[in-house]
């Protein structure tokens, strides 16, 4: 099916555009008061992920009542810990817990690698997707670094420094290579499935890149992080790895195509590091968002001349936060979409 709204791709391919494009991280299922209906009429989070039609519904939200150019699949990194055989739980306004969590090598063993069959419900949730959107956007799959799984399911649940997990790797660097092995081949598989069933471009997410020192980055994520990029070859291919200013010159010479950065990155020195082969992606400061439309504006401008009118897609530096104004969200997009270079 041909894209009617293809402007993303084609930043991807280093093509000149007639405006940047912009989407927002975690644009699905935060902000808006029509995803909250959605949601509060069922038993929890993950009901809504495991329900195709509703996953479909509220994905497609942003699309219909912001405005954004691609629509990101309505799922969770943490989909991928549950189809190895970890299960998970979301705590209402608590976040995620493993009631199970990894401590030694037996537990390893009774892991699986899994299949994208596993996670069924997002591949349909795509497919769904897929066909509602009739080609207005393209659709954004997703999955979490192999690294900031491991600490998911090292430490089980959110924490400020994964120590158990940074521990693991000292302390069991075989296990740890181990666990991180079938994670990557577990999400190969997930990303493939979600290929197949309609992404059109994918986005890797290793939110917690920051807390590793450079030798272990490169050792415990960015590894694994570029077998998924020389596995997953049909589709364009998005890093986002926060705080990870000193991976930036590898993501430069890793096989993907956009590298996402955070706000505290400067976009220059970013651009310079990357190099020109690369789309960039970011980098917002979510925080702009509550502040008035003036200042939302010059702020957007600013950034949209920094990073110039090619290879950029528009986009927050993290997640959108979850009480931000709906209609300061819909001014940015507007004002990123309104720009002339
Ligand atoms: O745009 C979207 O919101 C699409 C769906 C999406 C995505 C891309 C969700 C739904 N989660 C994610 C990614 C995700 N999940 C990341 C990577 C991106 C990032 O850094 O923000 C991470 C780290 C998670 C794990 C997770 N899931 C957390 C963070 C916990 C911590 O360590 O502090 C939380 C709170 C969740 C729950 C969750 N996932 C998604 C939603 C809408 C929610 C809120 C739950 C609800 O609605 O009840």
């Amino acid at each position: 099916m041909a894209l009617k709204n293809d402007l993303i791709l084609r930043t991807i391919n280093g093509e000149k555009t007639e405006r940047t494009p912009v989407w927002l991280m975690r644009q699905a299922g935060r902000i808006l008061p029509e995803y909250r209906a959605v949601r509060n009429s069922l038993s929890g989070f993950k009901e809504l992920v495991e329900t195709p039609e509703l996953a479909a519904e509220v994905t497609i939200q942003p699309v219909d009542i912001l405005g954004v150019d691609a629509a990101i699949i309505f799922s969770d990194i943490l989909v991928i810990p549950e189809a190895m055989g970890l299960k998970y739980e979301m705590v209402e306004k608590r976040g995620p817990h493993f009631p199970e969590t990894v401590k030694s090598l037996s537990d390893v063993k009774r892991l699986k690698v899994a299949e994208a069959s596993d996670v069924q419900y997002t591949i349909d949730a795509i497919s769904v997707t897929k066909k509602e959107l009739d080609g207005r956007v393209p659709v954004i799959g997703f999955a979490g670094a192999p690294w900031t799984i491991f600490a998911y399911m090292i430490e089980g649940g959110g924490s400020k420094t994964f120590s158990k997990a940074r521990r693991m790797l000292y302390s069991e660097p075989q296990l740890s290579h181990e666990l991180l092995q079938m994670i990557t081949n577990s999400t190969i598989n997930y990303l493939q499935g979600q290929v197949e069933a309609g992404a059109n471009l994918i986005q890797i997410f290793d939110s917690w890149a920051g807390i590793l020192s450079p030798e272990l980055y490169k050792e415990f994520s960015l590894r694994y992080i570029q077998q998924i990029c020389d596995a997953v070859d049909k589709v364009p291919k998005t890093v986002f790895a926060k705080d990870a200013y000193f991976a930036r010159e590898w993501f430069g010479k890793i096989n993907c195509n956009t590298v996402g950065l955070d706000w505290c990155m400067d976009i220059r020195e970013s651009r310079k590091l990357i190099g020109e082969n690369k789309t960039l992606q970011g980098n917002f400061d979510p925080c702009v968002l509550y502040s008035s439309e003036e200042r939302i504006k010059e702020e957007a401008e600013k950034m949209l001349v920094q990073f110039g009118p090619t290879r950029h897609i528009a986009n927050l530096g993290h997640g959108v936060y979850p009480d931000t104004d709906p209609h300061k969200v819909k001014f940015f997009i507007d004002t990123i979409k309104g720009y002339k270079h």
